[in-house]
């Protein structure tokens, strides 16, 4: 690709062309620069921002966007906006910062953005970052603030805000930030109280994630559709390419690495290499979820007999996991812990472990604290909080978190699993290199729980009609 010197304003070959340098002066008109915004975002971020402000009086709160991290070079990732400050800006400009600055007892918000370098400006075509000409159409104040319905200031009065600014909590991304936003401390408590707020999702919300979870169900058709092909050429690797191909299509692109593990790879948890080949009779492990254009993800698994029909020992293991998938689900709602479907699930693994002869100990010793030994083959948990990030809500504090009970308006992930390595010598030889995995995305509501992701099946019985049907 073309490559200007950073920091040159003119481009190093065209440094003397001064009739180009004129010529590109003029002759531009102005391109549609609406930014690529979701419908009903500058309604929820602004309610976002106001449950923030009663947390925080008197201070004021700055978030950074971030920028997109360096490859290699003058070669970058793709940009993703910090999850906290899109949650309460919607924007997903690079470098942008959202300063609520305290007004009584709520906060104005405003969004500091990097002035685009238009037609007229040397920046327009010397500058790869900010020109028009290598970025395209590049939304600047007045669009931002139309399609955000709020004040945007260019980034460079971002000094001169934080000057006036008193008892700053500071969040988000501070990669390629302003250098005064690194001399000040990160708010543990920012982060904290934003982590927390962002477990209940509004009704917009919900409707973001429901779309993801519809877009990851389409997805998961398209790859049991393929799978025929990657048995015959490209193995997990044309599995991962089906499903973020349409990620990236009907969404942003997928929520985290798409994890596909056939036969052995299935029971590797994060198994995104994903470089292994798919044979006749794998258990196929998938794992993945779609990324909505609101940046909200899905996060789904299911386990297919790449066959069509699971073997007996394929379907020994998914009977088991949907046995605890079941009670996993049965214990999530509202005023339930969010610890108790993390043991619902588990003493259904290890009970149906111990009746296999799997475990050195009886069922009641293995689920006691000092016990655990059905953890061998589940060292993982049994779910998370699912929104802007797959795991989503980090941040919070234990005991808002895992020792809370769940509350109308969370969604959750649920996924147990049976995880037999190939080279575990203690598992049984019939069921060694066997990964089994059923992951739902389920809504507590104030009368108890939807699936989101039902559209799936969860018996055995119903993946093989299901394949039979896609
Ligand atoms: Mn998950």
């Amino acid at each position: 690709m073309p490559r200007p010197v950073k920091g040159d304003p003119r481009l190093p070959q065209l440094r003397e062309a001064t009739g180009f340098i004129e010529f590109m002066e003029t002759g531009w008109s102005t391109p549609d620069r609406t930014p690529d915004t979701v419908p009903g975002i500058a309604k929820a971020t602004a309610a976002h921002r106001a449950r923030l402000s009663p947390a925080f009086v008197g201070r004021t709160i700055v978030l950074a966007g971030g920028k997109a991290p360096v490859r290699v070079n003058d070669n970058y990732y793709g940009f993703r906006p910090d999850s906290n400050f899109f949650w309460l800006s919607g924007c997903s400009a690079e470098e942008a910062v959202l300063v609520m600055s305290p007004a009584g007892a709520v906060h104005d918000a405003t969004l500091f953005i990097p002035a685009p370098a238009y037609p007229g400006e040397a920046d327009f075509f010397a500058d790869a970052a900010h020109g028009e000409l290598w970025v395209g159409s590049a939304p600047g104040m007045p669009e931002w603030t139309a399609a955000l319905e709020i004040e945007t200031r260019p980034l460079a009065e971002l000094e001169g805000a934080l000057a006036r600014a008193t008892n700053i909590a500071l969040g988000g991304s501070l990669l390629g930030a302003n250098p005064l936003l690194h001399a000040i401390p990160v708010s543990q408590d920012l982060g904290r109280v934003l982590g927390e707020l962002r477990m209940i999702k509004d009704e917009w919300e919900i409707a973001e994630l429901r779309g993801a979870v519809n877009s990851t169900i389409d997805g998961f058709k398209a790859v049991a559709r393929e799978i025929p092909e990657a048995i015959r050429f490209g193995g997990e690797r044309w599995l991962q390419g089906t499903f973020d191909r349409h990620a990236r299509t009907v969404g942003n692109g997928t929520g985290y690495t798409t994890i596909v593990g056939s036969g052995a790879n299935a029971p590797v948890l994060h198994w995104v290499r994903c470089d292994g080949p798919v044979r006749e009779n794998d258990g196929l492990l998938l794992d993945m979820g779609v990324e909505a254009r609101s940046l909200y993800t899905a996060d789904i698994t299911r386990t297919l007999p790449t066959s069509g029909t699971f073997s007996a020992a394929q379907r020994q293991a998914h009977d088991l996991v949907e046995k605890a998938h079941r009670a996993g689900l049965a214990a999530v709602g509202p005023g339930k812990l969010f610890s108790g479907f993390h043991s619902a699930a588990l003493e259904v693994i290890a009970t149906g472990l111990h009746d296999w002869g799997m475990l050195p100990v009886s069922v009641d010793e293995a689920l006691s604290p000092q016990g655990q030994h059905h953890r061998r083959y589940i060292v993982c948990g049994i779910g998370h909080h699912l929104g802007l990030d797959v795991h989503d809500c980090a941040q919070s504090s234990y005991e808002a978190y895992q020792g809370a009970p769940m509350a109308p308006g969370m969604v959750m992930a649920v996924e147990p699993g049976l995880y037999f390595h190939s080279w575990d010598n203690t598992v049984p030889p019939e069921l060694r290199g066997l990964g089994v995995r059923l992951e739902d995305n389920v809504l507590v509501t104030e009368t108890g729980t939807e699936v989101l992701s039902d559209a799936l099946p969860i018996t055995a019985d119903g993946i093989e009609e299901w394949m039979r049907a896609v």
